[in-house]
């Protein structure tokens, strides 16, 4: 079948697409390449433009993971003279990276849709873990995209500390392409680039803190996105606030996100108490056994750190992944609020009609 979309091809349009699209004779294609609120914005040939969900969308589908998310592609009608298009469906997914809804068995949670690659990335300093990245892969091949492993932070360790991360991913069997990289000394960045190809989508997906924003900010060549500087009191945190769609110069299409607390693969058996054993160690002699080592006193972690035998950076990458684990403990009643949200934009969205 003949392509009818060319001019869609270099937002991440294929023949795929091409042989499920159904969208009605008002309708043109576009794509999600931003989810706010009770907005999206959109991306066609023609370039940005708001949407919200019509009405009669809203009403059947109730569901999270069937409204559409970053990556999507969906049936719009716009008028040149209206604010907003209005979107009336959403074509079937390709790939997707999602996760699983707390306690519910039929919904889960669309972090982005059509991809082709997620990156996975971690750290080589503090961050590096096994258990962790394979439950990433997990997902990653469940939705169905390729993976990519990033190391990023080579600067900061030994060539042989990195030599032995290496070894121990291979020797698990892992066979995704992984790539080491420094931000700072742009070591590894050209064998990155050269991974990327116009019209193809990436997902990058990992820890906050480890330098998914710089390096995408480093491929844009500007400061489009913010990154966070993990200050030394421990205010820096992540400031990717927004997962949006961002074209290359090159011609790819890259997804930051966030964190990874989104990803609900934190929590005790992830591995932050084996990637942390000394400083989980420590804690057994601290004077409080609940002690949460943020200035109780008597606290053996901290006297450890102020005394430069722990370092500083190490003990606050631990405090950070520790709260990204915590948040998602509690992602039942932030799931619960976020339903109260959408209820409310279902009942104004109801009463716009
Ligand atoms: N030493 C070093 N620091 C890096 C590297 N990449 C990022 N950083 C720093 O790590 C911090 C977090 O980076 P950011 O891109 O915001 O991480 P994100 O949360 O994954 O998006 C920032 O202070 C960056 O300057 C790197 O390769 N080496
Ligand atoms: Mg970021
Ligand atoms: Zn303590």
């Amino acid at each position: 079948m003949k392509n009818q979309h060319d001019e869609l091809n270099e937002l991440g349009w294929s023949d795929w697409f091409e042989q499920r699209a159904e969208c009605g004779s008002t309708d043109t294609l576009a794509r999600v390449a931003a989810v706010d609120r009770d907005q999206l914005l959109l991306v066609d040939q023609t370039g940005h433009f708001r949407a919200k969900l019509a009405g009669s969308y809203l009403y059947r589908h109730h569901l999270s993971h069937e409204l559409p998310c970053v990556g999507d592609w969906v049936c719009v009608e716009k008028q040149p003279c209206d604010d907003f298009g209005v979107i009336h469906s959403l074509l079937e997914r390709r790939t997707s990276l999602r996760r699983k809804s707390a306690g519910n068995v039929i919904d889960y949670q669309m972090i982005a849709a059509n991809l082709d690659y997620v990156v996975i990335v971690q750290s080589c300093h503090f961050d590096f873990n096994l258990r962790r990245l394979e439950r990433y892969l997990v997902m990653v091949m469940d939705g169905g995209a390729e993976p990519y492993i990033l190391l990023t932070k080579t600067d900061l360790v030994e060539p042989a500390a990195l030599a032995m991360q290496l070894a121990e991913i291979q020797s698990c069997g892992i066979t995704a392409p992984i790539v080491p990289l420094s931000n700072v000394t742009r070591d590894g960045l050209d064998d990155f680039s050269r991974l990327l190809l116009p019209g193809k989508t990436y997902c990058f997906v990992g820890s906050s803190g480890v330098g998914k924003t710089t390096l995408i900010n480093q491929l844009i060549g500007s400061e489009r996105l913010e990154t966070a500087a993990v200050s030394g009191t421990g205010e820096g945190r992540h400031t990717t606030v927004r997962r949006e769609l961002i074209r290359l110069d090159g011609g790819a299409l890259v997804v930051d996100n966030p964190g990874m607390r989104e990803f609900g693969i934190l929590g005790a058996e992830s591995g932050i108490v084996s990637s942390y054993f000394d400083i989980t160690a420590l804690g057994s002699r601290c004077r409080y056994r609940d002690c949460s080592h943020t200035g109780e006193s008597g606290c053996a972690v901290l006297a450890a750190v102020n005394a430069g035998e722990i370092s500083r950076e190490y003990f606050e990458n631990f405090l950070k992944l520790r709260e990204e684990s915590e948040f998602n403990e509690m992602s039942y009643a932030e799931k619960r609020k976020k339903d109260r949200d959408f209820g409310r934009y279902l009942k104004s969205a109801k009463k716009d009609l």
